[in-house]
């Protein structure tokens, strides 16, 4: 499969010399501003492995933050990219267009879910599809006022800042945000008063109720949510929610998005994670996964809606550059040769089941969530009070990472270790990976 061997090696400290050496300079040189989980540099990485400077191998949980979902040098990806490169590098799809673009907006119309007319427009990051998704809903209704929910992440431009909830590290003195932006409840079963299993309507109804005195549904433009939260939590909203949102959306003409962007492209072991529950949401935002690693995503949904903005009213230099879109292509193509989907569900069984184990001997792990390649463990002070313990997260991370096991965090208490693996690691990898985890535990 990959050039790389595809194994566990710790041959210096982590991060290794080389790397700190690299990590002076980056600190004379990069702002401030921009951080990173673990400063060991890259010299080359695929499957699930990622090897640094140093000679060091590690088993790669991240994916950089669900992205190289197929590979982080898949052989499809590659080959078909670098082809591109050799042919041309840009035109500018508003100047003159190729074909690329117009295929992987294809296969978007083929893979989000259903069967209706269906169109696409190619942009660059994820917060940037968000930020269209918003003109878009808003050009087709005529409406203003957008509303997102209590965990949400949609990005770090100003609109898409406006849009998340969390205020460190994403928007604190970053303000004023944009206007027209509404937050309401989401269903998080386990810290919702009343238990799980009346979270689903009763999130809902206090939402539907909140959006109803506080805006008025026809000032709605737009609904956005992640069919499974990221950045938030890994919250994968109680069953019934999005159903009910999704309803009334459709019932006031409201234009319902699903913020796939993290969860698309199987990482929940489906194409995409609001298929779930049947949910066929009006615009779809993806990005991450979508290319390999390259730089890409898109808007796809009902061609009446995607056709509201006026011609030349979307767009930008390099929306849709072709050799992301040779990337994208590649990507899709590995996902379906190699049944990605089917990988992702199997990666859910192996981790759910060594995550109940460690449940049942370590106190601090208050939940176990999510689906397919996209699961966290919810860290807590006490199971009864559920006070997240955000000291145990960071603890466990650089434990990890220094065994040579690169884990993130999230959530909007910092309490959660997530894991996102490349649906290509292979088995010995994963459970090696887990291994790291218990061990990591037992320590904190
Ligand atoms: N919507 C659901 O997960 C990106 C961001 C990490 P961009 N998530 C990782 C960070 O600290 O910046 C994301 C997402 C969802 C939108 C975005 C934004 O995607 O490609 O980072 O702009």
């Amino acid at each position: 499969m990959s050039a790389i061997p595809q194994e566990r090696r710790v041959v210096t400290a982590i991060p290794g010399p080389k790397s700190q050496e690299l990590q002076a300079r980056r600190l004379s040189a990069v702002a401030g501003g921009v951080g990173s989980v673990l400063p060991v540099f890259t010299a080359r990485a695929d499957g699930g492995i990622i090897e640094d400077v140093d000679g060091n191998r590690l088993i790669d949980f991240g994916s950089g933050i669900a992205v190289t979902t197929v590979g982080a040098s898949a052989e499809a990806v590659v080959r078909r990219a670098s082809a591109q490169l050799a042919d041309f590098t840009h035109t500018c799809f508003m100047v003159t267009p190729y074909e690329g673009y117009v295929e992987v907006c294809e296969a978007l119309a083929e893979l989000t879910p259903g069967d209706h007319a269906k169109k696409s427009a190619l942009f660059n990051s994820g917060a940037e599809a968000v930020e269209n998704a918003v003109k878009i809903a808003r050009a087709y209704t005529k409406r203003q006022a957008v509303v997102v929910f209590d965990h949400g992440y949609h990005g770090r431009t100003n609109l898409t800042m406006a849009l998340t909830a969390k205020n460190m590290p994403y928007k604190n003195g970053f303000g004023p945000f944009a206007p027209e932006v509404y937050r309401v409840p989401v269903a998080y079963g386990y810290r919702w008063p009343t238990g799980p299993d009346n979270c689903g309507p009763e999130a809902a109804a206090q939402a539907v109720d909140q959006i109803t005195k506080q805006i008025g549904p026809d000032n709605v433009a737009a609904i956005i949510i992640e069919p499974v939260l990221g950045e938030g939590g890994f919250i994968e909203p109680a069953k019934g929610f999005l159903p009910a949102v999704a309803r009334f959306a459709r019932d006031n003409g409201i234009v319902f998005v699903a913020d796939e962007i993290q969860s698309g492209f199987c990482r929940t072991g489906q194409w995409f994670a609001c298929e779930d529950e049947g949910i066929v949401p009006d615009l779809i935002t993806t990005a991450k996964g979508i290319a390999g690693g390259l730089p890409l995503s898109a808007v796809t949904g009902r061609a009446e809606i995607m056709d509201a903005a006026h011609a030349g009213g979307l767009g930008g230099t390099y929306g849709g550059n072709p050799v992301a879109c040779a990337g994208a292509l590649g990507a899709i193509e590995t996902m379906r040769e190699q049944d990605l989907n089917g990988k992702a569900r199997r990666i859910e069984e192996v981790m759910k089941r060594r995550l109940s184990a460690m449940a049942e001997k370590f106190d601090v792990i208050g939940d176990i969530r999510g689906r397919g390649a996209m699961i966290a463990i919810e860290l807590v002070k006490d199971r009864a009070t559920k006070e997240p313990d955000a000291g145990a997260a960071g603890a466990l991370a650089r434990a990890c990472h220094a065994e040579g096991v690169l884990v993130l965090t999230c959530g909007t208490y910092g309490n959660v270790l997530r894991f996102l693996p490349p649906l290509v690691i292979g088995e010995d990898l994963l459970n090696e990976g887990l291994d790291v985890i218990e061990t990591a535990l037992a320590a904190v």
